[in-house]
């Protein structure tokens, strides 16, 4: 159990050694506000969210994503179905020229399966999302209780 505790904090801590600063950057994508919500330790799903700018003149979209700390990522969507929410796997995510997709609790998030052990609050995982133009990219996935307030937040809804 020690080392198994140790080898998973050497996995969070070396991506963090890199430092990224938010927004990530995959030219002409920025990935703003990666976090994924502290699940209960016996849950083995987990999802993660984020915003995606496009700052390039050409759409773009998010093929994928992977990560050491499941067994699988699947891109997904909720979707009202009869008066109950679903959730139910997408092939992409379009990412539209001058535009953004944003990843959010009740709408698009990337579901992670067979996850071996929860992270906790302030932990970081590391997530490679695969796009069709800009290429694959790493980022970096805070845990948090709550959803982050997102900085642009003000400018583009008050
Ligand atoms: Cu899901």
């Amino acid at each position: 159990m020690t080392i198994r505790k140790t080898l998973f904090g050497l996995a969070l801590l070396l991506p963090s050694l890199l430092a990224h600063a938010d927004p990530q950057v995959a030219n002409p994508l920025q990935i703003e506000g990666v976090w994924s919500r502290e699940m209960p330790p016996v849950t083995q799903n987990a999802a993660v969210y984020f915003v995606v700018r496009n700052g390039g003149t050409e759409d773009d979209r998010l093929l994928g994503a992977s990560t050491p700390v499941a067994e699988k990522a699947e891109l997904h969507e909720h979707r009202h179905a009869g008066g109950v929410m679903k959730m139910q796997q997408v092939q992409s995510v379009a990412i539209p020229a001058g535009g953004s997709a944003e990843f959010a609790p009740m709408g698009y998030h990337v579901m992670l399966f067979g996850v071996a052990k929860q992270a906790k609050e302030g932990e970081r995982f590391p997530l490679r999302l695969r796009f069709e133009k800009a290429g694959e990219t790493e980022v970096e996935v805070t845990v948090r209780r709550e959803a982050p307030m997102p900085a642009s937040h003000g400018a583009h809804h008050h």
